[in-house]
């Protein structure tokens, strides 16, 4: 059914998502932004500058560009330390299982993160050698829900995006995945990702029968 699988990585191959969670909640506290798990839940898959737009929507005053900038930066230093010490004992359960079972079907296997340290954080895990492609979000115009994520990552690889399976843990993610016209398997709670095909609680999980 499938020629390839395209997977997030924040949420879905490693808990970066707590991660981003403690990192934009520290720069909350410092606008005096309220800032909890249940809006985090918003954040997830959306590229920086747009969570921080989102962020800063219930702040008491407006921001310069050049402010934001500095903004996403102080958050993204918060980000790289507390990812510094990543190994690949944070893989979550199952992950390179899934990669392994998917190129054992002969499948062609694809990264689609808007995060842009998602090559640091496949390296600190060690499995970069297990992608044929990985997206560079620094190219992508669109972040998540818009598909141009997924629709480049399914190009690079040469598979129609019909052929192709999605998997993402956020909502904003799923979105993506289908449309750009693909199958898409959620990790997570299925109350929330309700646009899904398919949804697992972990990719211990992990089947190609969607
Ligand atoms: P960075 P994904 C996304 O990664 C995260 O879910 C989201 O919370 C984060 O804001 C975004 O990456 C940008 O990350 O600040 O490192 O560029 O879920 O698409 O792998
Ligand atoms: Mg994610």
């Amino acid at each position: 059914k499938f020629d390839a699988v395209i997977f997030d990585l924040d949420g879905v191959i490693t808990d970066t998502a707590r991660y981003h969670y403690l990192a934009w909640k520290r720069l909350a506290e410092t606008q005096g932004v309220p800032f909890d798990e249940a809006f985090n839940e918003h954040l997830k898959g959306i590229d920086r500058m747009g969570s921080l737009d989102l962020i800063l929507a219930s702040a008491a005053r407006s921001y310069t560009q050049e402010e934001k900038l500095a903004l996403a930066d102080e958050k993204n230093r918060h980000y790289v330390q507390l990812i510094s010490t990543m190994s690949p004992a944070d893989l979550l359960p199952g992950a390179v299982p899934a990669l392994d079972a998917c190129r054992a079907a002969g499948l062609k296997i694809g990264l689609a993160s808007v995060s842009k340290n998602a090559f640091a954080v496949l390296e600190m895990l060690g499995i970069t050698g297990k992608f044929d492609y990985v997206v560079d979000a620094a190219k992508i115009a669109k972040g998540k829900p818009d598909p141009e994520i997924f629709l480049k990552a399914a190009s690079e690889l040469g598979v129609a995006p019909e052929r192709c399976l999605g998997v993402e843990d956020a909502v904003a993610g799923v979105a993506s995945i289908k449309a750009a016209g693909m199958t898409a398997l959620g990790v997570g709670d299925p109350a929330v990702l309700t646009q899904a095909d398919r949804v697992i609680p972990g990719l211990d999980r992990f089947s190609l029968a969607v």
